[in-house]
């Protein structure tokens, strides 16, 4: 065994000493130095991250974002030249807006076999290369993107990329790595492991500022799309309204478990009647609170609370603030809360307290009215199938990672959620969602995971090489398919723009019929795991105990569901 010292060995210990635990790899031939580290270390016993093969890179992209959601670690995904990184395009673009800490890495030649060194290959030379290198690809869909220049830099630029994912808004960052640069013969580096980043707390004076208002205000409201991403943010956030009575929306672009759904101070996911009742709205990590963007609340003062407010990768954000506060979220919370207590007389806060009680009260009920209408229906409504999900989510704790269109609102409402990093919406380009499923199951390990997903994005994803991910590396995940035969989506936004048009006329609806689709759950017999189709009420509840026994024993269910809208 060769005992040389290289830039793919030098790779891997950047990539363990920032904290890496699990390197996601689609293959190309570039990886052939880091593969050999690997190989070496596993044959001699060495500390190395678990190395990944995965076959499509979508999955690889898609799993690191699911496991970097849960785990909140820096994320190390290893594409193919430009080929391989425009395929994993879309899965790293779902990481940035899912703000996953990740260093994606790809290899361009500079030296194409004219220069010293090893022959990288006539791949590069030939087929591969794209003017400019990869790394202007990578630009706009990543924080930051760069080439390596020489070996030299290679292990402090590795942790430098990995350094600015993980900062906020935590993102991916790429790095073109030139195969001849992994070939080379190096020095060992001085290394130093990447510590924990430092956090921000917001001055006294700007805290005390916003504990006036909130002292005095009689309709506080919390608007959240991500408060529950931080770390200790879904605490903290309880903290906060429940000692000082304030209601707390999540509208229908929160993607992750914020706060609980049964406290009786959750408004639902409506902004109206409460934003114009509001006094002071703080808007909690919710980049996009309302639309269209230049929608004003009637008469509260704005309050933005975010580490970073104006996130670089959004085009057009409308926050309308009075106020910022952007220190971390979870001493934010606590420190606003400390100030306002000292404030505030114990009697307004149970006031405000009594008022959203009975809101939520009202929400309370008129979902459990809808549940009840679900249930008596002859067919699967969609409401039903989501309430007996949430039934498995209470009783098994289990994780819900979500890629419905038309059904996340009701996902969301009747799954629901009761403890932090329990849901998962799927950001981004739809077909990512059975890879993040299986990224969230690799985290959560013993844990349940439920992936709820339409016929339509079932068929984006790449079913085959994620069901094999998913075998291979024993990852059994309880897919649901939310299945009304058609993209009904495409078909309500076409009604929206043309309610009268040619297409209602003929009753021809182009670009939404999926009728001729085959038997979705067939997909998951050549991989001897459980699958079924059901479109009557009264199986439901004996599916959906078979395919969670299958998960329980360790074999990925794939359940097709025919709902009724
Ligand atoms: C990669 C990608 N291609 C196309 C789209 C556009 N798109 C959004 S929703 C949708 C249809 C989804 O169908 P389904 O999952 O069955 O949900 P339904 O609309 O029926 O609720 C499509 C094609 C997309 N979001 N991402």
């Amino acid at each position: 065994m060769t005992q040389t010292y290289d830039g793919g060995e030098l790779l891997i210990d950047a990539l363990t000493d920032l904290g890496v635990d699990v390197v996601f790899c689609s293959s190309g031939s570039e990886w052939a130095p880091a593969w050999e580290a690997f190989a070496r270390r596993q044959e001699a016993g060495e500390p190395a991250p678990r190395y990944i093969d995965l076959t499509h890179e979508t999955v690889a992209g898609g799993m690191a974002t699911g496991y970097g959601l849960v785990t909140r670690r820096t994320q190390a995904v290893l594409l193919h030249a430009t080929p391989g990184l425009l395929q994993g395009a879309m899965a790293v673009h779902g990481a940035l807006l899912a703000g996953v800490p990740m260093v994606v890495a790809s290899s361009e030649s500079t030296t194409y076999g004219d220069g010293p060194g090893q022959d990288p290959g006539g791949q590069w030379y030939r087929n591969l290369s794209i003017v400019g290198g990869t790394h202007p690809v990578a630009q706009p869909w990543t924080k930051w993107s760069q080439q390596v220049g020489s070996v030299d830099v290679l292990y402090e630029l590795v942790k430098r990329t990995g350094e600015l994912a993980a900062r906020q808004p935590a993102g991916p960052t790429y790095l073109n790595v030139p195969l001849e640069i992994l070939l080379e013969e190096t020095e060992r580096p001085v290394r130093k492991d990447v510590v924990a980043r430092g956090r921000r707390i917001s001055a006294p004076e700007d805290v005390a500022a916003v504990a006036e208002l909130l002292a005095t205000a009689e309709r506080p409201i919390v608007i959240t799309e991500t408060a529950g991403r931080e770390e200790g943010g879904y605490d903290a956030l309880i903290d906060l309204c429940e000692s000082l009575g304030i209601g707390v929306i999540e509208p229908s672009s929160a993607v992750c478990a914020n706060f609980p759904k049964d406290s009786a101070l959750h408004l639902g996911g409506e902004l109206d009647p409460y934003v114009d009742e509001a006094d002071l709205i703080l808007l909690v990590n919710c980049r996009a609170p309302y639309y269209p963007p230049s929608r004003k609340p009637a008469k509260a003062k704005t309050v933005v609370i975010d580490e970073v407010p104006q996130r670089p990768h959004v085009v057009y954000q409308v926050l309308n603030a009075d106020h910022y506060l952007e220190g971390a979220l979870p001493e934010t919370l606590a420190q606003l809360r400390e100030a306002t207590l000292a404030l505030t007389d114990q009697s307004a806060i149970a006031t405000r307290s009594a008022y959203f009680a009975s809101a939520h009260g009202r929400w309370a009920t008129a979902t459990a009215d809808a549940e009840a209408r679900a249930a008596a229906s002859d067919r699967i409504d969609p409401v039903l199938l989501a309430t007996k999900l949430r039934e498995i989510v209470r009783a098994e704790g289990a994780t819900v990672v979500d890629e419905t269109i038309t059904h996340s609102r009701l996902v969301q409402r009747h799954v629901g959620w009761d403890r932090p990093d329990s849901y998962f919406y799927v950001q981004g380009g739809l077909g990512q969602g059975i890879a993040v499923a299986l990224g969230v199951k690799l985290a959560v390990q013993d844990g349940i995971v439920i992936f709820t997903v339409g016929d339509g994005a079932f068929l984006y994803n790449p079913i085959v090489q994620s069901l094999m991910a998913a075998k291979d590396l024993g990852l059994p995940v309880l897919i649901v398919i939310f299945n009304n035969k058609k993209y009904l989506s495409m078909k309500m936004n076409h009604l929206r723009f043309y309610p009268q048009g040619a297409a209602v006329q003929t009753e021809n609806h182009l670009g939404v019929d999926l009728s001729t689709q085959p038997e979705l759950s067939a997909f998951a017999a050549p991989f001897d795991m459980y699958h079924a189709a059901v479109d009557d009420p009264a199986e439901l509840d004996r599916v959906l105990g078979e395919a969670l026994a299958a998960v329980t024993s360790g074999t990925t269910a794939v359940l097709n569901v025919a709902v009724s809208r």
